[in-house]
């Protein structure tokens, strides 16, 4: 069950035991991101957001790169040579649309699967979804100031929302690549894997996720996203009503299943594992 119709040939889709292996599919330009591929991004999670055969997304690319990055002809050059505001505003927000917005806040657990080069533009994916494990030897660079612009969208934001400000700024401000076992040292990624387990720690990883109660997955990370960037005050409200969002919306009634599991058959420790759906 590959490529079906809705997206395009600048993405690749396969599904396995609840899983979304979504590839980006330029693999002759390292699956830089060019408009028509942005577009079919946008179409893509929208659609796999409702199509039951994805309970995770996996995100990675096709051949030697994870993406890298902006598409500097397409997504640059051209679209600046049109001398259009409109198109520009356009393709920035297909771009962002995507990788931030719709991933970040997406219905379904998402994880970043770095297969190999991982450049500028390719860090706002990147740390939109939720986990990440790389190939220790994946290439990671913020490369824009070695060819004259800082970086943009939110590739910076990214940055601050994973590393420390010291590690942000030098790699920022030098462009120096790194590898996949630098980025798991400073927590850009959860972690680096040798090339030959990368896709099967992924999987075992995302099968984890897809095993669990998924508004409950959803409402745990949906709460931390937002409340990162809350007050305290508002984070206590917003979390408690999170908490009560939660129960109304899961129809397995999950906290409910739990605690009969713990206090009345004994079935069940929380502090030693996942409580049993099945026997829900
Ligand atoms: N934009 C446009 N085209 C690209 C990009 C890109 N970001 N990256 C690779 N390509 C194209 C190349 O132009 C080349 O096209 P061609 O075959 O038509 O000449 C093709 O992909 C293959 O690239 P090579 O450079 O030949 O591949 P190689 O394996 O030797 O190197 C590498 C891979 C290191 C990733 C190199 O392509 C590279 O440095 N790319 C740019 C990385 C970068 O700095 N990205 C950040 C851009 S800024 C931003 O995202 C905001
Ligand atoms: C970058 C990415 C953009 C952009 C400008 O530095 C710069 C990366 C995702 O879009 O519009």
């Amino acid at each position: 069950m590959t490529n079906e119709v809705p997206w395009g040939d600048t993405v690749e889709v396969e599904f396995d035991e609840g899983i979304a292996w979504v590839s980006l599919n330029r693999p002759d330009k390292r699956n830089a991101m060019n408009p028509t591929l942005n577009d079919e991004m946008c179409r893509t999670l929208d659609c796999l957001e409702a199509d039951d055969r994805c309970s995770v997304l996996v995100l990675t690319g096709a051949g030697e790169a994870f993406t890298a990055g902006m598409d500097l002809k397409e997504y640059f050059r051209e679209v600046e040579a049109t001398g259009s505001v409109t198109l520009q505003r356009q393709v920035r927000r297909a771009s962002v649309s995507w990788q931030w917005r719709q991933l970040a806040y997406y219905a379904k657990p998402t994880i970043a699967m770095v297969n190999g080069w991982c450049f500028g533009g390719a860090f706002t994916p990147l740390v939109a979804c939720d986990l990440a494990i790389a190939d220790e030897k994946a290439q990671f660079g913020l490369s824009e100031v070695n060819w004259g612009i800082p970086p943009g969208s939110l590739v910076s934001k990214a940055m601050a929302a994973t590393v420390s400000q010291r590690d942000a700024l030098y790699y920022i401000m030098t462009g120096e690549p790194f590898d996949g076992a630098r980025a798991a040292e400073m927590r850009l990624v959860n972690e680096a894997v040798p090339a030959e387990r990368l896709r099967e720690r992924t999987r075992e990883l995302a099968l984890k996720l897809a095993g669990l109660n998924p508004v409950v997955v959803q409402a745990a990370k949906v709460g931390f996203k937002f409340a990162a960037e809350m007050t305290w005050a508002q984070s206590e409200d917003y979390l408690y009503a999170k908490l009560d969002q939660a129960r109304v919306l899961d129809p397995e009634n999950g906290r409910q299943q739990g605690m009969s599991q713990f206090l009345d058959d004994k079935t069940y420790r929380p502090g030693l594992g996942a409580f049993d759906r099945a026997h829900a």
